[in-house]
C-alpha cells in the first residue's frame, strides 16, 4: 500500500510519494557468424534492446492520484539482449501512466540540517501533456559494431545501461474549469452530484463540506471540471466560517456558479456579500464571468417565483434551478459552456516535459583523500557503466575513448602515474597510458 501524504491546512489528499524504475538496457552480445566452409566468421553480435521508460501523462479524465494509492511502485519493463546474426534485442515496453492534469512533479530533498527543499521537475498543466519520469537505460552494442580492418576478432561487447531510478512526490494541483461557490447549505454540494458523478456530502447543516469535491461535467458533447469547495460567509477574509483557504483551490478555474439560496430573506445580500470576500482574497478571481444560479425554487410559492424574475445580479447571466428536483439544470449548464468559451484560450500548444538528458561531456579530475584520483561527469560515469570490466578489448576501447575525451591528459596534469587508481562513478579502473 501507499501512503498517501495529506496536506495539514486543508485535509485534502492531494499527494503521493512515488518509486520509479525504468527498464535497463539489454546487454550487447559477443558472436562470430558460423558458416560451413570458414573456419571462424566475422563478429556478428546484436545490440541489446533499450529499457522501457515511465512517463507520465496528464489526462482530463483523471480526477485523482488514488490509483497511486494501490501501486506507488512503478517498473517498466527490461530491454532483451542482442542475438547472434546482428539481431537486435527486444526493447522494454514503455510504462505510461495517466495523472489528472494539474499534476506537480517534485523532488524533494532533505538536507541533514534545515529544512526540505522542494524542486518541480514538471507542472503537468494541460491535458496531453507528457514527462518522462524515468528514463529506459539504452541497450549495449554487439562485438559486431567494434571490428576494423587492423583488429577483426573483437571479443567484447557493451553492457546495456541501467534504467533511471528515481523518487517523487506528485503533487495534484486541482485545476478545475468552473468553481462552484456560495453561502453555507446552498446546496453547492447537491448541485454537483447531481451535473456530475461525484458523491460529495450533503446534509442540512452549515459547514458540511470541509475539504474540496471535484466532479466531471458531460455536457452536450464538452467535458469540463466543477470543483465545489466549503461555503464562505461574510468575514471570511478574516477567518470566519471555513474562511477563505480553500479560494486557492478555485484560483485557476475559469468561470463561477454562484449558488444562491431562494429560501434566504435577501438573496442579493448574499451575493454581494460572497463577491465582497472574492475580492478580498482576488481581484482576478472575483472579475472572472459568474452564472448565478439560484437554488430551492422547488419551495417557492409561485408569487415568490414571479418576484425571483425581476432580481438583477449585475450583466451576469441568471437562472432560477432546484438540484433536488433538476429543474433549470440544462439551461444553466448551457449558460456555463457559453461562459467558458468567452474565456481567451492558454495556448493551444501542448508541452512535453523532459529532463534534459543530453549526456553532459564534461568532466572534472581531482585527488582523493585516500590517495588515487576522481573522475566525475555524466558521459564518462555512463560509459563506465556500459564497459565490461572484465574484459580486456572492452577496457582497451573504453581507455582510446577516455584519451579522446582529454582525461588521460587532464589526470596526467595533476600527477597521475601510470598504476594509479582513478575513480569514475561506482568503479575504479587503473590508470593507464595508451
Ligand atoms: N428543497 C431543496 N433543498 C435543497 C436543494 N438543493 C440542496 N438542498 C438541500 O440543502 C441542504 C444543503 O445542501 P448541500 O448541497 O449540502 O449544501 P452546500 O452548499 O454544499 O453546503 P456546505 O457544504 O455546508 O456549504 C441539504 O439538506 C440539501 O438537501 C434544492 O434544490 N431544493
Ligand atoms: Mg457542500
Amino acid at each position: 500500500m501507499g501512503e498517501m501524504i495529506r496536506n495539514s491546512s486543508t485535509g485534502f489528499a492531494d499527494e503521493v510519494k512515488i518509486h520509479a524504475k525504468a527498464g535497463n538496457g539489454g546487454d550487447g552480445l559477443v558472436s562470430f557468424r558460423r558458416e560451413r566452409y570458414i573456419s571462424k566468421g566475422g563478429p556478428d553480435g546484436g545490440d541489446g534492446g533499450h529499457g522501457g521508460s515511465i512517463i507520465l501523462l496528464a489526462d482530463h479524465n483523471e480526477t485523482s492520484l488514488i490509483s497511486f494509492l494501490r501501486d506507488k511502485n512503478l517498473r517498466a519493463e527490461n530491454g532483451i539482449g542482442g542475438g547472434p546474426q546482428k539481431k537486435a534485442g527486444k526493447a522494454g515496453k514503455d510504462l505510461t501512466i495517466k495523472v489528472p492534469v494539474g499534476t506537480q512533479v517534485v523532488v524533494v530533498s532533505t538536507p541533514k540540517r534545515g529544512k526540505p527543499v522542494e524542486l518541480v521537475l514538471a507542472d503537468l498543466d494541460r491535458s496531453g501533456g507528457q514527462f518522462v519520469l524515468a528514463k529506459g537505460g539504452s541497450g549495449g552494442l554487439g562485438n559486431s559494431h567494434f571490428a576494423r580492418a587492423s583488429f577483426q576478432t573483437p571479443k567484447f561487447a557493451e553492457l546495456g545501461e541501467p534504467g533511471e531510478e528515481r523518487e517523487v512526490v506528485l503533487r495534484l494541483k486541482m485545476i478545475a474549469e468552473v468553481g462552484i461557490i456560495g453561502l453555507p447549505n446552498a446546496g453547492k454540494s447537491t448541485l454537483l452530484s447531481v451535473i456530475s458523478k461525484a458523491q460529495p456530502k450533503i446534509a442540512d447543516y452549515a459547514f458540511t463540506t470541509l475539504v474540496p469535491n471535484l466532479g466531471i461535467v458531460d455536457f452536450k458533447g464538452k467535458r469540463f471540471m466543477a470543483a465545489d469547495i466549503p461555503g464562505l460567509i461574510e468575514g471570511a477574509h478574516l477567518g470566519k466560517g471555513l474562511g477563505i483557504d480553500f479560494l486557492k483551490h478555485i484560483e485557476r478555474t475559469k468561470v463561477i456558479i454562484h449558488v444562491l439560496d431562494a429560501t434566504h430573506g435577501d438573496i442579493k445580500k448574499d451575493f454581494k456579500d460572497i463577491n465582497v470576500e472574492l475580492k478580498k482574497y482576488n481581484q482576478a478571481l472575483a472579475a472572472e464571468p459568474q452564472v448565478i444560479a439560484i437554488n430551492k425554487t422547488d419551495m417557492l410559492t409561485h408569487k415568490s417565483l414571479v418576484e425571483l424574475r425581476k432580481l438583477k445580479f449585475g450583466s451576469y447571466p441568471v437562472q432560477r434551478i432546484s438540484a433536488i428536483t433538476h429543474l433549470g439544470l440544462e439551461p444553466l449548464l448551457y449558460d456555463v459552456l457559453n461562459a467558458l468559451r468567452s474565456v481567451p484560450k492558454a495556448s493551444a500548444a501542448i508541452p512535453t516535459y523532459t529532463i534534459a538528458d543530453i549526456p553532459n561531456e564534461r568532466y572534472e579530475v581531482g585527488k582523493r583523500r585516500g590517495g588515487g584520483w576522481v573522475v566525475k561527469g555524466d558521459k564518462i560515469e555512463r560509459m563506465l557503466i556500459k564497459t565490461d570490466l572484465r574484459n580486456e578489448q572492452a577496457l582497451g576501447r573504453l581507455y582510446k575513448i577516455l584519451k579522446r575525451m582529454g582525461v588521460q591528459a587532464e589526470l596526467k596534469k595533476i600527477g597521475a602515474k601510470e598504476g594509479d587508481s582513478v575513480k569514475i562513478g561506482r568503479f575504479t579502473i587503473e590508470y593507464r597510458i595508451v
